[in-house]
């Protein structure tokens, strides 16, 4: 869909017009193209959620309630009346990137929290539905707000390095992984401490894949799921996609170290320790690193 927003998305003109969603819709292009630059969101790969209800009144969210409802598979009682962003079903990433308002989906969850309403319609009046990994960007979102943390963004991707480091036996595990992803750069330790959860293939768009996404993310920022993608949570698109890139950089000069016949050294404990501990220069966001191999 790469139509014009006010034609493509007719119903929804007035509520398109917020200053807030005008800015927000520049951030996902530019996010969108990106992904789609980096081969990272073939055909319709890819997805995403924001939460946007900050940018609604109280008044104007009752208003929503209007809009068509859409039963959910399960309740979540934490997301009653939120606003989100979600990306539409079957959408590219690079019509999402010429124009987002016509390739995403606008959700208002419902008092009880188990329908949402679907506020996005194409021409024909049809609603615009949500990605197929809707239980998963749903269930990840409630435990962002249970959690009061501060990202709204989750992004799901196929970032190929990433992808072909899971296909890897050595590297099926949580500490394996970590361990090579953080030993290739300095800055993936500095800026994602924790490391990322890993999945052992589960089946895509499935409630169980959400359930494990959903234990990934108690205590990491990027999860990835075997022989798939990632997902990974930002307080921005662009945050969000900054840890893949980060992630997708530290694989990259793994396998450029493979290619070239060797196996990388890695950054030694010792090495890593001194990182720890020092929280320096661009990385004062996080001047505490905890995270232990
Ligand atoms: O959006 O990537 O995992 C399509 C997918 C499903
Ligand atoms: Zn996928």
């Amino acid at each position: 869909m790469t139509g014009n927003i006010d034609y493509a998305q007719n119903s929804t003109n007035s509520i398109f017009q917020k200053k807030e969603l005008k800015t927000l819709f520049r951030e996902i292009a530019e996010v969108a193209e990106y992904l789609w630059q980096r081969g990272w969101a073939e055909r319709n790969a890819g997805n995403f959620s924001i939460n946007v209800t900050g940018f609604f009144t109280g008044k104007e969210l009752d208003s929503l309630a209007a809009y068509p409802l859409n039963p959910l598979t399960k309740s979540y009682p934490a997301l009653k009346r939120k606003v989100f962003i979600i990306s539409g079903t079957g959408t590219r990433m690079r019509d999402m990137a010429k124009n987002p308002g016509a390739n995403i989906c606008l959700v208002y969850m419902c008092e009880t929290g188990s329908s949402c309403h679907i506020i996005t319609q194409t021409d024909e009046g049809v609603p615009v539905r949500p990605t197929s990994e809707l239980a998963t960007h749903l269930a990840i979102q409630q435990q962002l707000v249970e959690k009061k943390a501060t990202e709204t963004v989750i992004i799901h991707a196929h970032v190929t390095e990433l992808v072909a480091l899971t296909q890897l036996p050595a590297f099926t595990s949580e500490y394996a992984i970590n361990k090579v992803l953080w030993g290739m750069h300095p800055e993936t330790l500095l800026f994602l401490p924790d490391g990322v959860g890993f999945i052992p293939f589960t089946l895509p768009g499935s409630e169980s894949i959400a359930m494990a996404t959903l234990k990934g993310f108690e205590t990491r920022k990027v999860v990835l799921w075997e022989k798939h993608g990632c997902m990974s949570v930002g307080n921005s698109i662009a945050e969000a996609f900054d840890h893949l890139d980060l992630l997708a950089k530290s694989a990259k000069i793994y396998f450029l170290c493979r290619s070239a016949g060797t196996e990388p050294e890695g950054l030694t404990s010792a090495q890593l320790q001194e990182i720890r501990d020092s929280g320096v220069g661009s990385m004062d966001d996080y001047n505490y690193l905890k995270f232990m191999i």
